[in-house]
């Protein structure tokens, strides 16, 4: 197992549309294996490929009090979203310090391969369903600050790259 490079918002690739897993082979499990490590030492409660630069639909998440119950989603669709909508200060592992609110449904049904290949359906609600509509932006090359004014996403930029260049800076 390996920890990953997680990639920083404004990094161009987190706008990549990522690519439909053909077949969850070992080079799969493996992957999955590699962003549960990451997503638990960062610690998070999700993680897609995306983020660590792996442009296939994976995502991985655990919003379980003791980071003991991982869901592993590969190709998931959104087959039904409530009408009723929730707002939650969202983080983001790509956006680091930042909480922000976001607007998204309250409830989904997905469907989506398990770790052994098998489809599954499940219904979500609370953070894990906020955590689910998240993570499939990631795979769909959105963060969420996007949801932000744009007013907000200029001024993270320009702060987000000088912090960015004060690292490199200092490293
Ligand atoms: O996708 C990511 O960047 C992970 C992100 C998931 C997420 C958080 C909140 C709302 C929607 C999606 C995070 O995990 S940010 C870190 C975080 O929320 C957290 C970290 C440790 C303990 C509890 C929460
Ligand atoms: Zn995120």
């Amino acid at each position: 197992m390996a920890i990953l490079p997680i990639l920083h918002y404004p990094d161009a690739r987190l706008h990549t549309r990522a690519k439909p897993v053909a077949e969850v082979d070992e080079r799969i499990r493996q992957l999955v294996a590699d962003m549960a490590e990451t997503m638990y030492a960062a610690p998070g409660i999700g993680l897609a490929a995306t983020q660590v630069d792996v442009h296939e639909r994976v995502v991985v998440i655990d919003v379980s009090e003791d980071a003991n119950d991982l869901l592993v989603l590969i190709n998931p669709e959104i087959l039904w979203r409530s009408e009723e909508r929730v707002v939650y200060e969202e983080g983001c592992l790509s956006v680091p310090d930042v909480y922000d609110k976001v607007e998204r449904a309250s409830q989904v049904r997905v469907k989506a391969l398990d770790i052994n290949g098998q489809e599954r359906e499940i219904e979500a609600d609370g953070l894990l369903a906020i955590c689910i509509q998240h993570e499939i932006d990631h795979l769909d090359g959105k963060v969420f600050v996007e949801y932000l004014s744009p007013l907000k996403q200029s001024r993270l930029k320009t702060r987000l790259r000088k912090q960015e260049r004060l690292a490199k800076a200092v490293a």
